[in-house]
């Protein structure tokens, strides 16, 4: 694998949060979409009450840490395009283009969550990264039919998201230095006939690859930075074991429990820690890497059964596990 990707590929291990303004919620990441988010005082509804007051950077590291994780993927942004930071880019705004979406200036918490958890993983030889979504119902050009609807977009309106996205990484990057981006949420419908006029997906994911790179080299990019071209550092099936290496670097994420974002029907539909670890063991067999999803509750903190697992993890890792 390239040298910037050394630590990655010997990291085997790392954990992946869906933590937003959904999660109090409870009915996963996508709760603004199946809400009929386009309704504009649903944000209001949802997204005021959001108050990770709970949250607790140094025993989420802690647990990390322990279980063997090397890394770790938080969402700084999920599809509904609140902002887990408090971020300035005037582009995202509400959906009544009053305040900034964000953790800051529209749920008015103070504390910097991001920077917190980068400083408890990063005293405990953990890696930070983030998850950021391309996707974003909130902004001006998809809140209409709140999906990134790219093939529908004009050039101006495309390249005006695209600038505001980029504005956006710009300030990830200064502020949190992740290891590692993760992005989803595609850059459109992928319309199902492509013509010669979508040659601009690939063009707009490379650019993109190109952009961050250019500003921090030795970053960490999965392929979904323009999904299915093989772009970007290592590729990301989902929910998926490969049945042999695949021919670039790779890492699957799983969740422990079939969700993302915390999902309260789903507390007690936990896997096995030994389904889990024997997971983990074939995917390290291949060759790959295991990101283990964890979803904190609105307030922060992490369910029983998500500590269940992660203590379950660290007492195979004391017996079985690398230094
Ligand atoms: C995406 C998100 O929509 C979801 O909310 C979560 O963040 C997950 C990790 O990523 O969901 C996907 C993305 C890609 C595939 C499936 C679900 N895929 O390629 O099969």
């Amino acid at each position: 694998v390239p040298a910037k990707m050394e630590w990655w590929y010997r990291a085997r291990f790392g954990m992946f949060i869906h933590f937003g303004s959904y999660s109090h919620l409870g009915h996963g990441e996508w709760a603004f979409y199946n809400e009929n988010w386009a309704k504009a005082p649903y944000q209001t509804q949802v997204s005021e009450p959001f108050d990770p007051a709970d949250f607790d950077a140094a025993a989420i590291a802690e647990l990390a840490a322990n279980a063997g994780m090397k890394y770790l993927v938080i969402t700084a942004k999920h599809h509904e395009g609140y902002a887990m930071w408090d971020s300035d880019v005037a582009g995202f705004t509400d959906t009544t283009g009053t305040r900034q979406y964000n953790l800051h200036d529209y749920s008015g918490h103070r504390a910097d969550v991001l920077a917190e958890l980068k400083r408890e993983c990063e005293s405990r030889g953990v890696r930070f990264g983030l998850y950021y979504s391309i996707m974003d119902w909130s902004h001006g050009s998809q809140v209409a039919n709140h999906t990134t609807n790219f093939s529908t977009m004009t050039l101006a309106a495309r390249g005006a998201y695209i600038a505001d996205m980029k504005a956006q990484l710009r300030e990830l990057l200064d502020r949190y230095d992740p290891a590692v981006l993760w992005f989803d949420g595609d850059w459109c419908g992928n319309p199902a006939t492509p013509t010669p006029d979508d040659w601009w997906i690939e063009r707009d994911g490379q650019d993109l690859y190109d952009w961050l790179i250019s500003r921090k080299p030795d970053l960490v990019v999965n392929e979904r930075v323009k999904r299915d071209l093989g772009l970007g550092d290592f590729m990301c099936p989902e929910e998926k074991v490969p049945p042999a290496p695949l021919e670039r670097p790779w890492e699957t994420c799983v969740t422990m429990n079939g969700a993302w974002g915390y999902n309260q029907a789903r507390e007690n539909s936990y896997r096995s820690v030994r389904d889990l670890l024997r997971e983990y063991v074939t995917v390290v067999s291949r060759d790959g890497n295991y990101l283990l999803n964890v979803g904190p509750k609105g307030d922060g903190t992490l369910t029983p059964g998500t500590v269940n697992v992660l203590n379950g993890f660290a007492a195979w890792m004391r017996t079985y596990g690398d230094s």
